[in-house]
This record gives C-alpha cells, sequence and structure tokens, in this order.
C-alpha cells in the first residue's frame, strides 16, 4: 500500500504514544526520511499529547514551521533581473516560466525569455510560442547551438532592450549525469559574466508526483549550481511532496512557487500553512 500522510494517525492506538514505533515505519516508508522521522517521533514522545487529534494539528504545526522560509520573496529592485529554471526532463520548467511570465505581467513588468535549452528544436519552439501569446521578448539559438552563448546573447538583450526580467529556460537533465551537470555549469558561468553579477534566483523545479528521488535532485544540483530556491509543480493531481518537506528542512532551501495546473494563471505563491494542512 502506498503511504500517505492522509492516513498516518488512522488505526493507532487510543494512547499514541503507544504506537510511536508505528507512526516511525509509516513516516520512514513516506519519503520523510530517517533525520525527519527522528526529530517529528523525539517531539512526539516529548509532548504531553495524546489522542491522533492532538498530535495531528501537532505535527502539522511542526512541519508548517519547519517549511516557512526563512526570508520572504521578494522581487529585485535592479533591471533586470535574472532568473535560471532548471530541473530534470519534464520536470515543468517551460510551463513555470510562462506561468512566472504572466505573473510578473500582473504587476506590470516586462519579461524576455531565453531558450537556454536548445536541445530540442520543439523546447525552442515551445518557449517561443509562449512568448508570442504572452507578449514576451525572446531569445534562441539555432537547435543544437551552444546553450551558454544563448544565455550570454540573452542576458545582453534583456539589458539592452531594458525588459524588467530575464527568465531563462535551460534543458531537462538527469541529475546523475555528470557530462550534462558539468555543461549546466557552463551555461550558469556564461550568465553570470553577462549579467555582471551572481543571478538572481536560480530556481529548482520538483515534479510533486516525484518520490525519493526528488531529493536526490535537490542534493545533486544544490552540488553544482548555487541554488537560492525551489518550485513544487504538479501538486494538483494526487500528489505525494514528502520528499519536499524532507529537502526543504534538510537543504535549508525555500519552496517559493507552486504550480497548480497547466494553465498561466496556475502558479502560487508557497502557502507553508496551506502546503502543511494539505500534507495530512
Ligand atoms: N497538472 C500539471 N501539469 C503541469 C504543471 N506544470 C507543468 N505541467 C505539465 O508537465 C508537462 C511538462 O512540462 P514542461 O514545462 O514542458 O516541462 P520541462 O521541465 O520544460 O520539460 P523538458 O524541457 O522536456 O525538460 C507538460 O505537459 C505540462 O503541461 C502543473 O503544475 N500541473
Ligand atoms: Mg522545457
Amino acid at each position: 500500500m502506498l503511504f500517505s500522510f492522509k492516513n498516518l494517525f488512522s488505526g493507532l492506538k487510543k494512547n499514541i504514544q503507544e504506537s510511536l514505533p508505528d507512526i516511525e515505519e509509516r513516516l520512514l516508508s513516506g519519503d520523510v526520511g530517517p533525520v525527519v522521522t527522528k526529530e517529528l517521533c523525539d517531539l512526539i514522545k516529548q509532548s504531553d499529547l495524546k489522542t491522533p487529534e492532538e498530535i495531528q494539528s501537532f505535527v502539522e504545526r511542526q512541519v508548517e514551521q519547519w517549511v516557512t522560509p526563512q526570508t520572504s520573496f521578494n522581487l529585485p529592485t535592479h533591471r533586470p533581473f535574472v532568473f535560471f529554471f532548471i530541473g530534470v526532463n519534464g520536470s515543468g520548467k517551460t510551463t513555470t516560466i510562462a506561468k512566472m511570465v504572466h505573473w510578473l505581467g500582473q504587476q506590470g513588468l516586462k519579461s524576455l525569455l531565453v531558450a537556454g535549452d536548445t536541445f530540442r528544436a520543439a523546447a525552442v519552439e515551445q518557449l517561443k510560442i509562449w512568448a508570442e501569446r504572452l507578449n514576451a521578448d525572446f531569445v534562441g539559438g539555432a537547435p543544437g547551438s551552444d546553450p551558454a552563448s544563448v544565455v550570454f546573447n540573452g542576458i545582453q538583450a534583456g539589458k539592452s532592450r531594458q525588459v524588467d526580467a530575464v527568465l531563462v529556460d535551460t534543458s531537462g537533465r538527469l541529475q546523475t549525469k555528470t557530462p550534462l551537470m558539468e555543461e549546466l555549469k557552463k551555461v550558469h558561468r556564461a550568465g553570470v559574466k553577462s549579467a555582471g553579477k551572481d543571478l538572481d534566483q536560480i530556481f529548482l523545479v520538483l515534479d510533486a508526483t516525484t518520490g525519493q528521488n526528488g531529493l536526490s535532485q535537490v542534493i545533486h544540483f544544490k552540488e553544482a549550481l548555487p541554488l537560492t530556491g525551489l518550485i513544487l509543480t504538479k501538486y494538483d493531481g494526487a500528489s505525494r511532496g514528502g520528499f519536499v518537506m524532507r529537502a526543504v528542512r534538510e537543504t535549508g532551501l525555500p519552496l517559493r512557487f507552486v504550480g497548480v495546473g497547466e494553465q498561466v494563471a496556475d502558479l502560487q505563491i508557497f502557502d507553508p500553512a496551506k502546503f502543511s494542512k494539505n500534507l495530512f
């Protein structure tokens, strides 16, 4: 049976302190990992809470506290600011960029999209179509061209065209494929060089339906680049997302946005209280 946080506390003994070994086992099978599991069980053990309902609201509040970012998300004041979107294949990078253009547009900000995914012709085309639809500027290169130079040129164009935001799409890549991760570092270096400073945001885009592998993605991408935040997509389906709590708790990276559908309006600022309520 697939673990769900929804039934974390169901079918346990009336005095839940006696059920701690069961809770521990359920948490471990739910992608929460040993560190967070131990922390939660220790907290329950030290508390004088007894019933499943009491423990549940206690755990919800604890998780909410853990996933609440240390700093709130503010748009930079300088122009243009540069956001990078990275992640594994199909995690939702390109769609998230489209949503971000829409979100920024609602605040009166103009975006330029950079097709740093030169790997597939269809990827360049997909981003270009979004740019046209959303009235954003666009910079791309020929399919198969050097993504680092496309990104360099794109950021330069963002400066000269005086847009507010430069949003850089990158090819999906497996976090364990060293040559592809090296290429990503090179693309990032080109971006920093072109911007003349650190990039304003480097978002790792994660698919909420991913299990354990999600944590591995966070760890490997964080090793490669100075990530600034996480975006969780496909949070609208029957998603699990337990790994995200673990990733946030263990890496300290803030979860910033949540994608809840395929439409441009389906991007929400991450809400810790809602997240922890939904989890259980
Ligand atoms: N339901 C749902 N679907 C989403 C969401 N975000 C993205 N998708 C879908 O997921 C699929 C992949 O999205 P893309 O944005 O192309 O993913 P990507 O990371 O750019 O993929 P690659 O460029 O191939 O690595 C598409 O069918 C999207 O419509 C979301 O929040 N909810
Ligand atoms: Mg893409």
